[in-house]
Formats: structure tokens, C-alpha cells, sequence
């Protein structure tokens, strides 16, 4: 009797959790597109930045949960973009990755920011667990590396 009473009440909250997701979302915006999953989590910011003569990103190194945004914004040192590398990212990745960048410089790259804090923005919603590494496609072989690691 005590257990039923205790799947009752999960079973409420439940369904109050469901209540609140069943609200219409605004959605007026990417009618066109599949979806992505709704982002749900935190911001995380990372600078694009030319110091000295070193072109990177800040942090370079990040760990975010599924669900989290990063927001990249063009600093300094522009033009830069986020180009994941295809085979740096995990198994089931691509079409979450590919589904955020349109009319980028490929399947998994942005397309260049050029404005003074001009920002690229990618959702981790929906996204596996794992390592996704990139780069900024014109300053790749100055070393303009980033991670990025998932965590559920
Ligand atoms: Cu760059």
C-alpha cells in the first residue's frame, strides 16, 4: 500500500512535469527545418581571440551537459568560425551538429562571423555524450583549437 501511494505521487509529479512541456511553445522561428531538441540548460560563452599573434579560443576547453548552449562570440582577430571535425566528435553527433549550421563553410563548419562580437551559437540539446573537437577554419594552422566534452 505504501509503494502505491509512492508511485502516486511520482506518478503527479510526472505528470505536472508534463503539463508545464505541453505549453505551446512559440515557435515562429526554423518552421522549415526538423527541429532541434529545446535547449534547456546553461550558457556557456566562449571568446574568439587573437592575442599577440596567437589566434584561440576562451576556454578552449569545456565541459557542458546535454541540453547546454555554447555562444562563441568574435572578439578579436576575425574572421573566425566552429568547425567541428567530423571524425573528433562522437558516434550519433553529425546530424545534431548539422541540423544548428546552416549555410555554414560545410556540414559541420559555421559560416564565418566577421562583425565585432558577432556570435555563433550551438546547442547541445539532444546531443551524445563525448569529446566534440574543432577548430576556426582560417586560423587552423595557427593552431585555433577547441573540446568541448559532453556530459548526459
Ligand atoms: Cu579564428
Amino acid at each position: 500500500m505504501k509503494n502505491i501511494a509512492v508511485m502516486a505521487g511520482l506518478a503527479l509529479v510526472l505528470s505536472a512535469c508534463g503539463d508545464k512541456s505541453g505549453t505551446p511553445a512559440a515557435d515562429t522561428t526554423a518552421a522549415a527545418s526538423p527541429p532541434p531538441a529545446a535547449a534547456s540548460g546553461a550558457t556557456h560563452n566562449v571568446q574568439m581571440v587573437m592575442e599577440g599573434t596567437a589566434y584561440k579560443f576562451v576556454p578552449s576547453d569545456l565541459s557542458v551537459k546535454a541540453g547546454d548552449v555554447a555562444v562563441f562570440t568574435n572578439v578579436s582577430g576575425g574572421p573566425h568560425n566552429v568547425a567541428f571535425y567530423p571524425d573528433s566528435i562522437p558516434a550519433g553527433a553529425e546530424p545534431v551538429l548539422a541540423a544548428q549550421i546552416k549555410d555554414g563553410l560545410g556540414p559541420l563548419s559555421t559560416a564565418l562571423v566577421i562583425d565585432p562580437n558577432a556570435t555563433i551559437t550551438i546547442s547541445f540539446a539532444g546531443a551524445p555524450a563525448g569529446e566534440y573537437k574543432f577548430t576556426c577554419t582560417p586560423h587552423q594552422a595557427m593552431g585555433m583549437n577547441g573540446k568541448i566534452t559532453v556530459t548526459q
